[in-house]
This record gives structure tokens, C-alpha cells and sequence, in this order.
């Protein structure tokens, strides 16, 4: 029987779900992007790109190499194709404004280039997280610039949202709004080939997933709920856990859809004036609507990520996802 490639999965969705052209190209269009960041990264220290450049990003963190070649490949790749009205990532200040010389589109694509950056120096698996929101109006008229907020909207109205994670394979994991599915890059063909059709998160879980090095830090309610988890089965949880920290989000993020469990990144108190570590726009959202489409829940331990409306491009938040009955837990706890 033939493999259902991207391509052929695409197809088949604007048939049977009605996903329009151009957003089809764009994802295609992303896919191959990752497949080239994917070449990039293998080559390690054979392709003279590891290591760190003298440079900070708009988050203050040392850019690697590689990160800014990421960032690169992804606009490059998608700035011509018509699809976009502007793009965002974590690795520019403002918002990229499409150049004159391309048409514009309806979409607005956000990204992470490469998450977990910080491993790629100790060949740890790393990924690109991706995502799509509608442009709000009329804000692809060609001579415009695109301000930072027609990005501003909640995690709901995302249209896709995926990952590329760059590990011992280069899979695709991608929802458009019904179901999660999985491609596994096939190297010889230089195709995504569908190879995790429905991919479901379970509900119940025996591991989680957190830097315990910040514990003196956490509020409350995350002391206390990790202190169960920790009781284990002679505690109130009556259950034993292991933990799995890799300190890459698109790896642990796809542990969870893969086996389950609870990935979290609560505030601590090392700098109060910020909510969380993690990223709203293009690293919380994607992975919060994944997680939902296979069956999980993501709060920033209060309420649901993807009902936050965001108030800047790069604000941060308190991530606790995956395995419902434990994100319902500990987000109960943060209530009570
Ligand atoms: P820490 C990577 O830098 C990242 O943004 C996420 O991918 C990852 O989950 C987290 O930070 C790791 O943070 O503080 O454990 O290094």
C-alpha cells in the first residue's frame, strides 16, 4: 500500500475538512524549511555550526549558530509564496514585514526556530515549534506595515500548529484543527511520510517532567503537588512517578503525546516580574492546542493556555501540560 506522505495527507484534508489552498502551501512550505534546519543540524560540528554567536536575542539568551541559521532558512522559505501577511520569531524583536517585492496572504506565521537550542552543543534532540493565526482584516493590503498586534490573539484562534523535532528521527507532529498526526522524515524519498496517524495523549500518567534544580523557587501549589508526586505510592497520590527532564521542550512535549505524562515550567520567584519562562505566542500556544487536539489539557495553572489573550509578542507563561487528570490536579491546587 502507498505511504501517505504530507503532501498526500494535505490533499486529503481539503477534501474531507475543507482546509483552504494556501494554507496547505504554507504548511508544505514549513515542512521543507524543517527539513533543511533538519540537514543543518545533523551536520553538527562537521558543518562549523555549532557553538554560540556574539549575540543576544530579544529574550537576552546567547544565540547559537544555529538558531539564527534556523531563523533564516524559515523566512527565506516563506516569505515569497504569498501566504503570509507577516511573520513573527522568537529570535527577532519585531514582527517581519513581507518585502515589497512578494504578494501578501491571509496568514500570520509565529515560530521558534529552535527550541532547546542550548543542547544542540551536547547532541540533544532539538526542534522547530510552529504557528498559524488567520490575519485579522484587512491587514494584508500589500503597502502596510504589519503591526505587532494583529499577532495578539488567544491560542484558540490558531488555524495550525505543529513541531519538527531534529532527534534520532526528524518527525513532524501537526494538527490543523482535528486530530494530531505524526510524519517521519524518510531521508531517501526527502518526504514526510505519515507514520503516527492519531496520535492521542493518555489521561492518566506515572511521569512528570520539571527542572527540580528551581524547587526553593516555585509557589505553593507546585511545591505541594511535586511533593505528592515525589510521596509516591505511601503518599496521597498512591501511585509511584518517575521524572524525565531533557530540557528541550519539543522532546519532552513529545514524549508526553508519545507515553503520556506532565510536562511543567511553573513562575518561581527568581524574577516575580515574569509569569513563566516559556513563551506564549510560539512555544505555549502550538504545544497547548497539540495537546488538546490528542486529548490533554495545558494551563498556565490557573487557566487554559489558549484562552489567555496575549498583550505582547514575546510575553511569557507559566506552562503545566499533557496528561489531563494530572494538569487538572495541580491547576486544581493553584485554586484551592
Ligand atoms: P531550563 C529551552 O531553552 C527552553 O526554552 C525549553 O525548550 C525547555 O523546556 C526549557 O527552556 C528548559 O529550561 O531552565 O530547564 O534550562
Amino acid at each position: 500500500m502507498s505511504r501517505t506522505t504530507l503532501s498526500r495527507y494535505l490533499i486529503e484534508q481539503t477534501r474531507s475538512h475543507n482546509t483552504p489552498a494556501d494554507l496547505r502551501f504554507l504548511v508544505e512550505v514549513v515542512a521543507r524549511a524543517c527539513k533543511a534546519i533538519s540537514h543543518a543540524v545533523s551536520k553538527g560540528a562537521l558543518g562549523g555550526v555549532l557553538g554560540s554567536m556574539e549575540t543576544e536575542n530579544v529574550q537576552g539568551e546567547v544565540q547559537k549558530k544555529l538558531d539564527v541559521m534556523s531563523n533564516e532558512i524559515l523566512l527565506e522559505a516563506n516569505e515569497w509564496g504569498g501566504t503570509l501577511a507577516g511573520m513573527a520569531s522568537e529570535e527577532m524583536d519585531k514582527a517581519y514585514q513581507i518585502p515589497g517585492q512578494y504578494p501578501k496572504g491571509a496568514y500570520l506565521l509565529m515560530f521558534d526556530p529552535l527550541d532547546g537550542s542550548s543542547n544542540i552543543d551536547v547532541n540533544v534532540s532539538v526542534g522547530t515549534i510552529f504557528s498559524v493565526l488567520r490575519c485579522p482584516g484587512e491587514c494584508f493590503s500589500q503597502n502596510d506595515m504589519l503591526g505587532e498586534d494583529a499577532f495578539l490573539q488567544p491560542g484558540t484562534r490558531q488555524v495550525a500548529a505543529g513541531y519538527a523535532i531534529y532527534g534520532p528521527q526528524t518527525m513532524l507532529v501537526l494538527t490543523l484543527g482535528n486530530g494530531v498526526k505524526g510524519f517521519t522524515l524518510d531521508r531517501e524519498l526527502g518526504s514526510f511520510v505519515l507514520t503516527h496517524d492519531d496520535i492521542r495523549v493518555p489521561e492518566r500518567t506515572a511521569e512528570f517532567a520539571i527542572n527540580m534544580s528551581n524547587q526553593r523557587h516555585w509557589e505553593a501549589p507546585v511545591k505541594r503537588y511535586v511533593e505528592e508526586l515525589l510521596a509516591g505510592q505511601e503518599g496521597p497520590l498512591g501511585k509511584n512517578y518517575n521524572m524525565r527532564w531533557i530540557a528541550s521542550m519539543v522532546a519532552d512535549v513529545h514524549r508526553i503525546l508519545t507515553r503520556g505524562g506532565i510536562f511543567m515550567y511553573p513562575r518561581d520567584a527568581r524574577e516575580p516580574g515574569k509569569p513563566g519562562k516559556l513563551r506564549l505566542m510560539y512555544e505555549a500556544n502550538p504545544m497547548s492546542m497539540i495537546i488538546e487536539q490528542a486529548g490533554g489539557a495545558a494551563t498556565n495553572g490557573h487557566e487554559r493556555i489558549l484562552d489567555l489573550q496575549p498583550q505582547a509578542l514575546h510575553e511569557r507563561v507559566a506552562v503545566f501540560l499533557g496528561s489531563k487528570e494530572e494538569v487538572e490536579r495541580v491547576t486544581g491546587y493553584h485554586r484551592s
